[in-house]
């Protein structure tokens, strides 16, 4: 079934998909210790169910977009049925299931719970889904979660509670305030799955949850998932020391094993050599400089340091020799807490300087724009675009 409100959603689709901040990679293999196959005792306290997909007919309330979904008995976890999405993700960069009751979901008598979910994949493929729950003021809080192949597993998203606490009424922040991550370690100990925050309002207005969505988006490959026993849960009693010694000596996840990580000196030089090993073998291009720049390209001043320049009215990334270099990997680079603009520049001595030993005080500040005493001296520099 294919609805026709994937128009409708296509423009946030493509929105979605140029997003930098896509942490878990679609075709993860998860390498963490298997989670039992049944929920956790600690978590079957139901406070109630949304969806059990035990009637003769897929809810209702479920709008597929680019999609199909059918009952089926296999990885039931509640009852006999659950619902099986199929996602014709290779083809759309979004597809998705959304539950959307006719009245929202009033959830406003619960306190300390959390949306928790069977999930399943029988496809071929790892799922990453995309969690989206939206309340009664246009409020949206995305979390994520890879489900790999393989049988049932718990899943949930607190709703309220625990580290969900902001403590300046800043909802709208990715990070969270207690702890600096975007998304923290789980507040209690249990065979469930935590979903990743991403970003949005962590505290949704429980007076009217409007939606529950989950998508694929920009996938390479057709998805698939079984979900069962959609529910509310309370959550467990909170391990108030959830943060401690969530760090390693060599800053590594403390509380996960993963292919790669490091667990003692010797692990880190037997790795470092083998490394190096692999390098020491590779052989420069031909037509390359000491800092791999391009020696038949154009040729700028040797100024002694890495720097960028326009070359013909395009940015290029120049070697200290003056030898244009192309690099991948590269991320976001900014100032600490600082707008910036192009073509403008200012009074300088009407701006407070900077020395080589500052240690960036602003970021600790707000965002750190020109004094107004220096706003008059305002002047263009350059009118090429940037
Ligand atoms: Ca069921």
């Amino acid at each position: 079934m294919r609805s026709p409100l994937a128009l409708r959603h296509l423009p946030k689709a493509l929105l979605l998909a140029l997003s930098p901040a896509v942490l878990v990679a679609c075709n993860q293999t998860s390498t963490t210790p298997q989670a039992a196959t049944e929920p956790s005792k600690a978590l079957e306290e139901t406070l109630q169910i949304l969806y059990s997909f035990e009637g003769k007919d897929i809810p209702t309330d479920a709008e597929l977009i680019w999609a199909q979904a059918s009952l089926t008995q296999a990885d039931a976890s509640e009852g006999v049925q659950a619902l099986k999405i199929k996602m014709d993700s290779a083809a759309n960069a979004y597809t998705a299931v959304t539950f959307r009751p006719d009245t929202p979901w009033d959830w406003s008598e619960f306190q300390d719970f959390s949306l928790a979910m069977e999930m399943a994949n029988r496809g071929e493929v790892s799922t990453q889904i995309y969690l989206d729950i939206e309340d009664i003021d246009n409020n949206v809080y995305t979390r994520t979660v890879n489900v790999p192949v393989g049988g049932k597993k718990t899943y949930y998203a607190k709703m309220n509670g625990h580290d969900l606490a902001t403590p300046n009424g800043d909802e709208n922040i990715e990070l969270n305030f207690a702890s600096g991550l975007r998304s923290n370690p789980v507040t209690w100990e249990s065979d469930s799955i935590q979903f990743v925050s991403m970003w949005g309002k962590k505290n949704l207005n429980l007076n009217g949850i409007r939606r529950i969505t989950f998508s694929v988006q920009t996938a390479l490959r057709d998805k698939e998932i079984t979900i069962d026993n959609l529910r509310l849960i309370a959550n467990p009693p909170q391990n108030e020391a959830f943060l401690n010694k969530i760090v390693d000596k060599f800053g590594q996840n403390a509380k996960d094993d993963f292919v790669g990580k490091i667990h003692s000196e010797e692990e880190m030089h037997a790795q470092r050599d083998a490394e190096l090993k692999t390098l020491s073998g590779g052989k420069k291009l031909s037509d390359r400089s000491r800092f791999s720049g391009w020696t038949a390209g154009p040729k700028l001043e040797a100024t002694g340091f890495f720097r960028t320049e326009k070359v013909d009215g395009k940015w290029a990334l120049v070697t200290p020799d003056g030898y244009l270099y192309f690099a991948t990997g590269i991320d976001i680079i900014r100032l600490s807490n600082s707008t910036t603009m192009t073509g403008y520049d200012f009074d300088q001595s009407l701006i407070q300087q900077r020395s080589a030993d500052d240690t960036t005080p602003e970021d600790s500040m707000g965002l750190n724009t020109v004094p107004m005493r220096a706003v008059p001296s305002r002047h263009v520099t350059s009118k090429n675009p940037c």
